[in-house]
């Protein structure tokens, strides 16, 4: 038997991986898993599967032929966890087919295992392993202290891939880093500076095109923005002084401790001003990016408590699907209605079982298509990625829209055409618009810089104050809950996680106690990121979502042997 002749890795090139692999030992006893947004743990525990995570970005690149990214990151957890994520070639999270492969490989116990499990993997996937490769991965982190050996394990891991390069583009947001992916694989030159040039000329198109009667209108003004002391705040600051009529603040810029008390996901969960924010911020526009940078929210301070009225990824996910069906509406007549234009674009828009019952009834009546997918971004991004354009967000504020590029080829010639036929007519402009949001909302991942000025271009564009957005439909009272179970594993959900089908009989359990409840809804699902299993709740008030909430805890307890709660 001719073994090297059916083996798709030579001689060299398993040594070269051994010797690397035999350096990086997981930490005993513990079970690694992909989950919805990669790995993460303590920072401490990480470098063997962050190692690992650089050999499969680099294999994952052989197999594509195109530049992969690798992001190092706990997003809104605390400084001293870290995390690790790849981005493929569209800018877009992992296939999920290469997830069972991630988790095999960060769970490997020793380097021969580790080898064993790549050559049964490459060969399986014919990747051809003959120690001249193409591949370039991306590398980027945010800024936990952390990350700067991290970064190292995963250079050591794609160089362990003969011929595999590795590209450190320093310290970056997320959204940040997968753009560049997105860029390099078409051929646009993937810089920080290219990001900030693509994000400020489309921003600066929108504000050109806001109709004659809106221009005076509430234009621009304040607004403050907490960088949760991570990464966002620091690369907004290079961007305020070239946004004209804005007077933007930033705070929580890195001085004090990432994401404690600070943060979108602090400010959507508890509900109250993050740090270095008080009545005295009153009436401005204040935002909220997470660790990150690829979430955001916006929250109004009350004048005289540290409570916040919130305005979550659902009131902003809704002010964009506004926004586009009136454009959409100018430049082919309204949507569901017979129009005369021949090309009817899809719109359609995406949220979870966790997006506010009230936001799910206004884009409903707005005569907006509307669905639900389980949790983590990327059933959201796949779903949305079916419609010509696909507005997702979670209530958390990750989310983006996404453009078909059939539709995008369609707009760019219908914008031609009418430019020459029609120039300034309102579907002329519409084209305009729509081209510009393409290309200021990231069309990789949620992004809150885009999403902020993308925000701030559309209010300005309606004339619309502050607290006209917050009135645009109120939040049914909600309540979000954690039960440390034995094990999470043990609820399984349908119907995008709204229906716990095991174990049997709490389903028929939660459903008796919603019954008790005007406007009641609510349900359990395993967390994808941590230890524990989720409960929402919502009714009509905050005491009988709370109520709600916590008789379900009981239940889940009762039915899952919870180790506390
Ligand atoms: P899990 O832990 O699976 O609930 C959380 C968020 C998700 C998503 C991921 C990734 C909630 C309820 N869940 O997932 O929406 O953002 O983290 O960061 O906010
Ligand atoms: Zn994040």
């Amino acid at each position: 038997m001719e073994e090297e002749s059916i083996t798709a890795m030579n001689q060299q090139q398993r040594s070269h991986l051994l010797h690397a692999s035999s350096r990086f030992s997981p930490p005993l006893g513990l079970k690694f898993s992909y989950g919805t947004a990669g790995f993460r743990a303590d920072a401490s525990l990480l470098e063997s599967t962050v190692f690992r995570m650089g050999i499969l970005a680099a294999l994952r690149s052989v197999q594509t032929g195109s530049t992969i990214g690798l992001m190092i990151t706990a997003s809104h957890n605390k400084e001293s966890d870290n995390g690790v994520k790849v981005a493929d070639p569209s800018g877009g999270m992992l296939s999920q087919s290469w997830e069972p492969f991630a988790d095999a490989l960060s769970n490997a116990p020793d380097a021969q295992s580790l080898v064993q499990l790549i050559e049964f993997f490459v060969r399986k996937e014919s990747i051809s392993l003959d120690g001249v490769c193409k591949a370039e991965v991306l590398l980027g982190r945010d800024t936990r202290s952390s990350g700067v050996s991290l970064l190292e394990a995963a250079k050591e891991g794609i160089a362990s891939i003969m011929g595999a390069k590795a590209t450190d583009m320093g310290v970056v947001t997320t959204p940040q880093l997968h753009w560049m992916v997105r860029a390099k694989n078409k051929g646009i030159e993937a810089s920080e500076y290219n990001y900030y040039e693509q994000l400020l000329t489309s921003f600066r198109c929108l504000l050109d095109y806001i109709p004659e009667g809106n221009k005076s209108k509430n234009a621009g003004g304040k607004v403050a923005v907490d960088g949760a002391d991570g990464v966002g705040g620091q690369k907004l600051e290079k961007l305020t002084s070239k946004l004209n009529n804005l007077t933007i603040n930033v705070r929580n810029c890195g001085d004090g401790v990432l994401n404690e008390g600070v943060g979108a996901d602090y400010v959507q969960k508890e509900k109250v001003v993050p740090r270095g924010f008080g009545p005295a911020d009153a009436g401005i526009r204040c935002v909220s990016l997470d660790g990150d940078a690829d979430r955001l929210v916006y929250f109004c301070v009350s004048s005289n408590s540290n409570n916040i009225e919130l305005v979550d990824g659902d009131k902003i996910l809704s002010l964009f699907a506004l926004y586009l069906k009136e454009q959409l509406g100018l430049l082919v007549g309204p949507q569901n209605e017979k129009s005369n234009s021949s090309y009817q674009p899809h719109l359609g828009v995406v949220q979870t079982a966790y997006a506010n019952g009230a936001s799910t009834d206004y884009l409903k009546k707005l005569g907006l298509e509307v669905v639900l997918t389980p949790t983590g971004v990327k059933y959201l991004h796949e779903k949305a990625a079916e419609y010509d354009i696909g507005i997702y967000f979670e209530a958390n504020g990750h989310g983006t829209i996404l453009f078909s590029d059939s539709f995008l080829s369609w707009l760019e010639t219908r914008n031609k055409d009418l430019s020459s036929t029609s120039k300034g007519s309102d579907q002329h402009k519409a084209t305009v618009r729509l081209l510009a949001t393409s290309k200021l909302i990231n069309q990789a991942v949620g992004d809150a810089l885009s999403g902020f000025l993308l925000v701030e271009a559309i209010l300005q564009h309606m004339g619309w104050t502050f607290q006209k957005w917050i009135e645009l439909y109120h939040d049914l009272p909600s309540k979000q809950l954690k039960v440390k179970v034995a094990d999470r594993t043990a609820i399984s959900t349908a119907n995008a996680e709204t229906v716990v089908v095991n174990p049997v009989g709490l389903q028929e359990a939660i459903d008796s106690e919603i019954a008790k409840y005007s406007h009641g809804r609510c349900f359990v699902r395993p967390s994808g990121t941590e230890d524990v299993v989720r409960v929402y709740a919502e009714a009509s008030t905050q005491e009988a979502a709370d109520n709600l909430a916590h008789s379900v805890v009981k239940l889940v307890d009762q039915y899952l042997g919870a180790s506390n709660s």
